[in-house]
């Protein structure tokens, strides 16, 4: 009896992984690689339901012999433990960021004679509709809510991309690289103060209400099924601040960060260059402790942002103000600098884990850009937060296209720098 492999990563089983799972038992007996959440959440296959859950849906399946569990998204581990004879895949991977991990899967089975067998993808209605569902599913409040906190356990950075509308918002979603034999992705996004308030054409000055924050919001949501952070800004007067976090919640925002800034907010990037006030730590522990108590789920993040390295006021004052913070209820500690070099966030982060080991880091390392996801996860970072970037570099792209246009009178001579006129009418899917 040969030995055939399977890895499954679905929650909702469809006509096509059951036409995968006949092909590979006229073969032999059928062995099913369950993916572990760690790994699904790499794969862009966030699971809605628990492992053990997949786990019996999988054994329940007549064409299946055998469960086990896959816990990486490289097949390599696995295949080496099993020496399956066969690996049995649809024909989908050939192209595209997973096709790397198809190759790995050729030359790990040649070293006994294995061979993977490739089936024709099956993509009809009912699989279309089992995709859509499923996405829908996780684009529902209740789960989009709660992902943060599970991407925190599963994820040892959780990266986020700033989003200003459906368009950036498919970007954050959909974007997956494959980079030295990894497969990355981003895991949320970030509707930052200073974007919202760039697309509208208005300063970083709390200008932008919670009204408009929050289309921008539904804009990026009705596309999207990864979790949001917030930029609050400074989450204004405490008795405004308890509706909107409400209003929040209820709309399915993972977190929100304020700022421990008050009266007229400048963005911080300007630090002391411009007139900032920063709040006591008293209104703002307030602040934090009324918000936590307008929650109704534990899933909602509020993320206490520290602006004593901006402003100037040294490492004790961020360290104190961290502590009594995350005494008053915070979820989350963001610090932030504008220096290029990383030390004072590295500083921060190390006296700030000798006390604390699991309230979540965040930091956004625009001005500190040349430091690593790994270097901020060894000072014991959570979340990274890239927060500036897609508008940095679309709109120089725009300007030059402008400038073109009106240099030369028509447009041909800029259509070389443009997506096809066949490639804009076709980027967005109808359903
Ligand atoms: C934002 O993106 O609006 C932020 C981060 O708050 S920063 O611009 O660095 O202040
Ligand atoms: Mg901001």
């Amino acid at each position: 009896m040969k030995n055939v492999y399977v890895m499954m990563s679905t929650d909702i089983i469809h006509e096509g992984h059951l036409h995968v799972l006949k092909e590979a038992s006229k073969l032999g007996k059928v062995i099913v690689g369950v993916l572990s959440d760690e790994a699904a959440v790499r794969f862009d296959r966030f699971p809605t339901i628990p492992m053990q859950e997949r786990i019996a849906n999988i054994k329940a399946l007549d064409l299946v012999d055998e469960v086990v569990i896959q816990k990486d998204v490289s097949y390599v581990s696995i295949l080496q433990e099993l020496k399956p004879d066969y690996v049995v895949h649809g024909d989908n991977w050939i192209k595209g960021p997973l096709a790397f991990i198809r190759q790995e899967v050729i030359d790990t089975l040649k070293q006994w004679n294995g061979e993977l067998l490739e089936v024709p993808y099956t993509y009809n209605d009912q699989v279309k509709r089992c995709d859509q569902m499923a996405k829908e599913k996780l684009a529902m409040p209740e789960f989009r809510r709660r992902r943060l906190r599970q991407l925190l356990k599963l994820r040892p950075v959780v990266k986020a991309l700033e989003v200003t509308n459906g368009l950036t918002g498919l970007i954050a979603e959909k974007t997956v690289v494959e980079h030295h034999g990894e497969v990355d992705q981003f895991d949320a996004m970030w509707i930052s103060s200073l974007c919202d308030s760039t697309a509208k054409g208005k300063p970083d000055i709390e200008l932008v209400d919670m009204s408009s924050r929050m289309r921008t919001i539904d804009d990026v949501m009705d596309v999207t099924t990864k979790p949001i952070i917030l930029d609050g800004d400074t989450g204004g007067l405490i008795e405004h601040f308890v509706y909107n976090v409400k209003t929040m919640e209820r709309m399915g925002v993972s977190a929100v960060i304020i700022e421990d800034k008050c009266g007229l907010k400048k963005n911080s990037l300007f630090g002391t260059e411009v007139l900032q006030t920063q709040d006591t730590i008293e209104n703002f522990c307030d602040k934090i402790r009324c918000g936590k108590q307008a929650l109704r789920t534990a899933d909602f993040m509020i993320i206490a942002r520290i602006e004593s390295l901006i402003l100037e006021q040294g490492m004790e004052d961020a360290l104190t103000r961290a502590f009594a913070y995350v005494d008053a209820g915070a979820d989350g500690i963001m610090i932030h600098s504008r220096k290029k070099d990383p030390q004072e966030i590295f500083a921060f982060c190390d006296a700030f884990r000798t006390k604390d080991q699991t309230t979540p880091i965040v930091v956004v390392p625009t001005s500190f850009n040349s430091v690593y996801e790994e270097d901020l996860h060894a000072h014991g970072v959570n979340i990274v937060i890239y927060a500036n970037q897609l508008t940095r570099s679309a709109f120089p792209a725009m300007q030059h296209t402008a400038v073109d246009i009106l240099k030369h009178h028509r447009a041909k001579e800029v259509d070389e720098h443009l997506l096809s006129i066949k490639e804009i009418i076709t980027l967005i899917d109808e359903y």
